[in-house]
């Protein structure tokens, strides 16, 4: 059983995909973030960045005492070594998917998050901030629409991968994100292909479940923003 730390946002969906996808039992441990769950002395034990997904896998394959994890990134690669599915072991492919999944994260997430950031949330409109991550948010989304297409079902060809489940819920929000998805034509029918999976539709009812209101509320906003080395704990 792995316990799954998890508020359902981008960075949170992707781990429920992927269990859904391997149909590994879990149960998730709800961190609301916009409530300060974040900073439970506990769930700080497992994720010191304070920040979700987090999980804890009670039955590693080294058989030793329960193993902790956070950064979702690093999740992904655990669980698709622990399970042998999602990630080629062909040298090849499985670079490819690791390149992308890297991409997904050094990248396609911290600006989409910026971008949520200057353009959903902050207090002010400060158009340069705005523009800047716009458009470097469809500069990615060019990247990856360029890559797929030559007609590729995934992201690393054929294989549905860690790749994909890194990447796709940080699409889900493009509107958001100010982007419209007939600009990136190759890009549409992939995320259509990835959202009319079984898994993907299980792992976004799961986070349903959890919540289904907004996670930014003024609030959240006065827990969420201003953070800094003095709101470590
Ligand atoms: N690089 C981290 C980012 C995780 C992250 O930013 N999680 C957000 C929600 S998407 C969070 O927990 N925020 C809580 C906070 O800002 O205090 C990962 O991929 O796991």
């Amino acid at each position: 059983m792995i316990d799954l730390y998890y508020w359902p946002t981008p960075n949170g969906h992707k781990i429920t995909m992927f269990l859904e996808e391997a149909q590994l039992p879990y149960q998730i441990k709800a961190v609301n973030i916009g409530r300060g769950e974040q900073f439970d002395p506990d769930f700080l034990k497992i994720a010191p960045n304070n920040r979700m997904p987090a999980i804890v896998d009670h039955e590693p394959v080294d058989h030793g005492a329960a193993l902790s994890l956070f950064e979702s990134g690093a999740i992904l690669l655990y669980l698709a070594d622990k399970t042998g599915q999602f990630l080629s072991a062909d040298l090849r492919a499985r670079t490819q998917a690791l390149q992308w999944l890297f991409w997904q994260m050094g990248g396609l997430g911290p600006m989409a998050g910026q971008n949520h950031h200057f353009v959903q949330y902050a207090p002010e409109r400060i158009a340069y901030a705005m523009d800047r991550y716009v458009n470097e948010t469809s500069r990615l989304y060019g990247v990856l629409n360029k890559h797929l297409s030559d007609g590729r079902e995934f992201v690393v060809g054929g294989d549905y991968s860690i790749a994909d489940m890194a990447i796709y819920p940080w699409i889900v929000p493009h509107l958001n994100q100010q982007q419209d998805l007939a600009d990136y034509p190759a890009l549409q029918v992939w995320f259509e292909r990835v959202a009319a999976r079984p898994a993907t539709v299980a792992a976004y009812q799961a986070g349903q479940s959890i919540s289904n209101q907004p996670t930014v509320d003024e609030e959240a906003k006065k827990i969420l923003f201003g953070q800094t080395a003095k709101t470590v704990r």
